[in-house]
């Protein structure tokens, strides 16, 4: 069995190296420079042509969006691990929140951060869009916290990689300035996912 995972430190790839971390699986990891636009190299781009990390190749098969390696890294090594549920109720709840993480709440954070961040150039910042999605940032954050209100983990009674997923987002959002603090289920969530060992793996620089 071969595996190996193009990442780069700060990025999209990173909850997927926080899984990899958990799950203790050998797996060898290829460290990418997006800036110098290592990912949009013929040999990068023929694995995929999407030219983004994360990107895992399993015994030569190459697999992109870190939901979809998530999922197949939690199938595959996670389940008796207790790292990820087995198919059924459980399963389906982790899907759903893995989905939510990227097409809701990352998707909202991502239309905040280039409307507003001084890398996008002004011409192309609209002001009205950062407001709304800031709102609905906000709006997502808080019901994250509803659902973790009472609990210790996103799905079932156990950490999971679901955990690592969202809380990872959710670290990347904060960096923005969002505030967690008023809510209080989601901030105590987020420093138990924070104090695991593989967090300060996968967040290294
Ligand atoms: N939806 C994708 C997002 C991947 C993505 O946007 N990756 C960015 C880093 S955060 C990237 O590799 N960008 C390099 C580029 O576009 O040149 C996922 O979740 O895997």
């Amino acid at each position: 069995m071969s595996l190996v995972f193009h990442y780069a430190p700060w990025s999209s790839a990173i909850t997927c190296l926080w899984a990899i971390e958990e799950l203790g699986v050998p797996c060898e990891r290829v460290k990418l420079d997006l800036q110098a636009k290592q990912t949009h190299t013929p040999e990068f781009l023929a694995l995929n042509p999407n030219g983004k990390v994360p990107l895992l190749v399993h015994d030569g098969v190459p697999i992109f969006e870190s939901i979809a390696i998530l999922a197949h890294l939690g199938e595959t090594f996670g389940v008796e691990k207790k790292l990820f549920p087995a198919p059924g109720i459980a399963r389906a709840q982790a899907l759903q929140w893995l989905a939510w993480s990227n097409a809701a709440l990352r998707d909202a954070a991502v239309r905040y951060m280039t409307n507003t961040a001084d890398q996008f150039p002004a011409e192309q910042r609209n002001a009205k869009v950062a407001e709304l999605a800031k709102a609905e940032t906000n709006k997502l954050f808080a019901i994250l916290d509803k659902h973790l209100a009472g609990k210790q983990w996103m799905v079932g009674d156990t950490f999971t990689l679901v955990d690592a997923h969202v809380a990872g987002a959710v670290t990347w959002i904060s960096g923005m300035g969002f505030d967690t603090k008023a809510l209080p289920a989601l901030d105590a969530w987020l420093e138990r996912c924070k104090a695991r060992p593989a967090f300060a793996v996968a967040w290294a620089p």
